[in-house]
């Protein structure tokens, strides 16, 4: 593996034909990873990321071992382009597109923030087919990201499906920890919250949202309560995709 460093300045890099790890540091970098299997670095700043071919993982922000609180987290965009690539959204208003292959898309985070507000991160081409979604849980030790804030509902450990799922009626969901609401659409997170049953704070609602007119996953903080942390913006209703708890991956 190849090591390339930039420095703290925006600066534009470019990768080899081989594969190769490149931290693109501080600056709002823009940065073209080539062929090979990549792996890239955002850092501080506002960064444009892309895998090109082959498998490659971006991260928008840090890598591990680096507090949240001690990086200044841009509004990243992540561009995986052909292969299987692992996109990782960190703080900021992140743009993640897998591009073609099936891509894993990582939330550290299920209150991505930029400068002080919340706003969700977006997939731009997320396919149930064959993408993934895969939260960073708070207690789950050996993920790639040492701070993750979601609740570990994975069955099996490290990179285990949701241990229970529902898609359905949102009248007829009862406690599960992953819902997929088909039957209806709302006005917010909240609303969707407060429509199930027995929900409790960190379970995930997936649903279709009025106002951002798109799929919206929401994180519920409390009963009847929840905020988005990430929409879907190629998809206006659930029932285009064919989802099944294998999509929501917990690390
Ligand atoms: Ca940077
Ligand atoms: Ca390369
Ligand atoms: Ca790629």
């Amino acid at each position: 593996m190849i090591w390339i460093s930039g420095t703290d300045q925006s600066e534009k890099m470019i990768g080899t034909p081989e594969s190769e790890s490149i931290d693109a540091r501080d600056g709002n970098d823009t940065v073209y990873a080539g062929a090979g299997d990549d792996i890239v670095i955002g850092s501080g700043g506002s960064d444009l990321l892309f895998g090109q071919e082959g498998d490659d993982t971006l991260f928008s922000d840090s890598t591990v071992n680096v507090p949240r609180d001690k990086v200044v987290a841009g509004n990243d965009v992540l561009d995986g382009g052909p292969g299987d690539d692992y996109l990782v959204a960190g703080d900021g208003h992140d743009l993640m597109t897998g591009g073609a292959g099936k891509d894993r898309f990582l939330f550290r985070y299920h209150d991505p923030k930029t400068e002080g507000s919340v706003q969700p991160v977006q997939i731009a081409d997320f396919d149930a087919r064959q993408d993934k979604f895969v939260f960073d849980a708070k207690d789950l030790l050996g993920s790639m990201s040492a701070d993750g804030n979601f609740v570990n509902h994975s069955t099996g450990g490290l990179g285990g499906a949701a241990d229970t799922f529902f898609q359905g009626r949102a009248a007829d969901a009862n406690g599960e920890h992953v819902l997929v609401l088909t039957d209806q659409s709302f006005g917010d997170s909240s609303e969707a919250a407060a429509s199930v049953n027995n929900e409790k704070p960190g379970d995930i609602i997936v649903y279709n949202d009025d106002q951002y007119g798109s799929v919206i996953l929401a994180y519920v903080d409390s009963e009847d309560h929840a905020h988005p942390f990430a929409q879907l913006s190629n998809v206006e209703d659930t029932s285009e995709q064919f989802f099944s708890r294998d999509n929501f991956i917990f690390t």
